[in-house]
Parts: C-alpha cells; sequence; structure tokens
C-alpha cells in the first residue's frame, strides 16, 4: 500500500450552539493532534448553508467557531485554520465527486434521513450531497487522519469509498500512475475515547446536538459557570445509585453519558470514574461533575466570547488559513484537472 504523508484535517459546522458533544467529540482531539501532526481545521461554513441560515447570524457563527478552536489551544499560526468558503477548490472537487459517487451511496447516508425528515422533497440538493462536499474538504488536502464524531462515521467510509473510486476510474490507463500509485490516500477516522458521542442531558436515547430546541439538552460552550452547573444538576437520572463496574451501566443511557463525560473531561476511562464514585450517591457524583466541567469549559467559555468579539483579529485569522490552504488546494486541483481530462 501506498503511503502518504500524514495530514489531519477536520470541520466544524457554524451553526450556533457550540456545545460540549462537539468539544469532546472532536475539538479537544484537534487540540491534542496538534502536538504530533499537521493539522487543517476549517470553519465549514458551505456545510451550514445546506439548511437555511440567517446571513448575520452565519457570519457571527463562523467567528464563534473560530474562536472556540483558538479558546480551546489550537494555534493557527502553527496550524491551517480557515472557513470553507474562501477556498473555492472545495466547491470545484465536490462537483467532481458528486459525478463520482453513486446515487445508491447517497441513499444509504442516515444523517440526510434524520434531517431532512420526513419533508424530504423540501430538503436542499446540497444537504442531500453534503458527504460529497465532506469528501472534497479532506481530499482536497489529500489528509490521512480525520478526528471526528461517532456520528461522522459513515459519512468518512463514503470519503473512502470515493477517494477508492476516483482513483480506479482515472488512474488505471494514465502512464503517471502505471506502478500502481494511487493519487488519494483513504483516509482513516479517529473515533477514540469515552465521548465520541455525547447524549443529550434531557434523553440519553438523543445525541447533544445544536439544533435540540432544548437549551437544557446541551452544554454550549459559550454557557457560563452557573449555567453550566445549572443545567448539570437538572440533567436527566434514573433512581439508581451509579455501579462500581461498567456492564452496570447498561441500560441506564444517562448514567453512562454522564459518566462518559466526567471520563473524557479527566482523560480518563469510564472504568476509573466508577472506580471513584461507584456505589455511591449520584448527587455526589453530579456536584464532582458540576465542579469539573465548570472547571474546564468556563475559562474556554471567557476566552472565546473575547476573541469572537476582536472581529478584526479573527477574519485575520481565517484570512491567513484560506491563503495557506489555498496555496494546498490550488496544487491539488491542477494535478486532478489532469487527471480527469480538463485543459488548462
Ligand atoms: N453529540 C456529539 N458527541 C460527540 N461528537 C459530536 N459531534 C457533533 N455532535 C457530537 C462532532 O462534532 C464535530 C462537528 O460537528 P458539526 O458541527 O460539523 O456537525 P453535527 O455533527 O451535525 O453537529 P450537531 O451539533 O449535531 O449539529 P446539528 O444539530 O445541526 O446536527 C463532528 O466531528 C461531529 O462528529
Amino acid at each position: 500500500m501506498q503511503s502518504f504523508p500524514q495530514l489531519v484535517f477536520s470541520g466544524v459546522q457554524p451553526t450556533g450552539n457550540l456545545h460540549l458533544g462537539n468539544y469532546l467529540g472532536a475539538i479537544t482531539k484537534f487540540v491534542a493532534l496538534q502536538e504530533t501532526h499537521e493539522c487543517i481545521y476549517c470553519v465549514v461554513d458551505l456545510h451550514a448553508i445546506t439548511v437555511a441560515q440567517k446571513p448575520a447570524e452565519l457570519t457571527s457563527n463562523i467567528r464563534e467557531v473560530t474562536a472556540a478552536f483558538i479558546a480551546a489551544g489550537i494555534d493557527p499560526k502553527k496550524h491551517v485554520v480557515f472557513n470553507q468558503s474562501q477556498v473555492a477548490e472545495h466547491a470545484e472537487l465536490a462537483w467532481i465527486f458528486n459525478c463520482v459517487a453513486r446515487m445508491g451511496w447517497l441513499n444509504r447516508m442516515t444523517q440526510f434521513k434524520e434531517k431532512a425528515g420526513k419533508d424530504r422533497e423540501n430538503a436542499s440538493v446540497g444537504l442531500y450531497a453534503y458527504p460529497t462536499l465532506m469528501a472534497a474538504d479532506i481530499l482536497l488536502y489529500r489528509a490521512t487522519h480525520v478526528p471526528v464524531g461517532e456520528d461522522q462515521k459513515q459519512h468518512l467510509e463514503l470519503a473512502r469509498d470515493i477517494a477508492q473510486k476516483f482513483n480506479n476510474d482515472f488512474l488505471a490507463d494514465n502512464p503517471e500512475f502505471a506502478d500502481g500509485k494511487t493519487f488519494f490516500p483513504l483516509p482513516e477516522p479517529l473515533i477514540q475515547g469515552p465521548a465520541t458521542r455525547v447524549m443529550s442531558l434531557r434523553d440519553g436515547s438523543k445525541k447533544m446536538s445544536k439544533s435540540d430546541p432544548s437549551d437544557n439538552s446541551r452544554i454550549n460552550l459559550a454557557d457560563d459557570a452557573d449555567t453550566i452547573a445549572q443545567k448539570i444538576r437538572k440533567a436527566k437520572t434514573d433512581p439508581d445509585a451509579l455501579p462500581s463496574a461498567i456492564e452496570g451501566l447498561a441500560g441506564r443511557p444517562e448514567a453512562d453519558n454522564l459518566v462518559g463525560i466526567y471520563a473524557a473531561l479527566t482523560g480518563g476511562t469510564k472504568a476509573d470514574v466508577l472506580a471513584q464514585f461507584g456505589s455511591g450517591n449520584f448527587s455526589t457524583f453530579k456536584s464532582a461533575l458540576v465542579d469539573l466541567t465548570v472547571e474546564k469549559l468556563a475559562p474556554i467559555g471567557v476566552e472565546m466570547r473575547r476573541l469572537q468579539a476582536d472581529h478584526a483579529y479573527i477574519d485575520g485569522v481565517l484570512r491567513d488559513g484560506a491563503n495557506r490552504a489555498r496555496e494546498r488546494a490550488a496544487a491539488t486541483m491542477m494535478q486532478v484537472r489532469d487527471i480527469v481530462g480538463f485543459i488548462r
């Protein structure tokens, strides 16, 4: 198998209400990977408009995600941070991938089914084609590793299928790739740890989500310490004490979720948490979870709000990141145009 230089790519949609799930499932991973990899982190605003957005809110949400990245510890000087719409090559490669991906593949995507709901006829074409744009985001930089939450696993598999089909369809008769070399890597999802799918605080069967109408279902990164504490205290639980072993969490989604959040915030495992709090009173554990969450998130929220208000700084970061991303994207697209047979 051909090896490609390791490169990390991932994105977050600027759709408002950035929450603890986004933080634990994605952003903390982004921060950690900076130490070992070259990373590109994107505010995926083209994805955001697959559902209706108010322009002024979209602008503000793009700044919110950028500010959250930086407040959480992403260094935009050492790595690349930008918003997708500033690099037109994302849309160009997505079009080519629309012609590579098969209808049958996209018809299987569960996120489209969930987001379109019963009113499919009224969903945008963009929402349906969302996964081909996501494949383009990753493959435009020939990224090899993609940190995401569990909910994005299916889209990552589709990105691999698209890369494979592009390589098969276009390289077989190309003398430059005669020795079995491929053009696109098959990107690997990085989905690990105790909080790859953080659940709603009100309903342990639903994932924590920006679009949940109940603000109490999620902890927003912008929430202050009092709000965080109140939401955790109100979080749904069952009447039993915490178990002392992981098996005891089976069939108790709300307890499992809170234990997973505690484990992820300490960098430990659920077993560690149960070793500390198992068999004890749920309210003792909840108080400790409040303290821990406030300690970890509140300073990020404060810094995020400060940065978000500094439009000149945030917009400058995005512009600089876009310039660096565009250079790499343009180089890939020159080769892609040649491979496909376009004249340039
Ligand atoms: N609940 C979650 N637990 C763990 N990871 C999560 N992610 C999202 N929700 C959870 C991960 O966060 C990254 C950015 O997500 P996104 O904004 O691009 O899209 P999303 O998955 O659609 O986010 P939401 O919050 O659920 O938004 P809505 O309500 O609009 O659907 C991704 O890596 C995602 O896996």
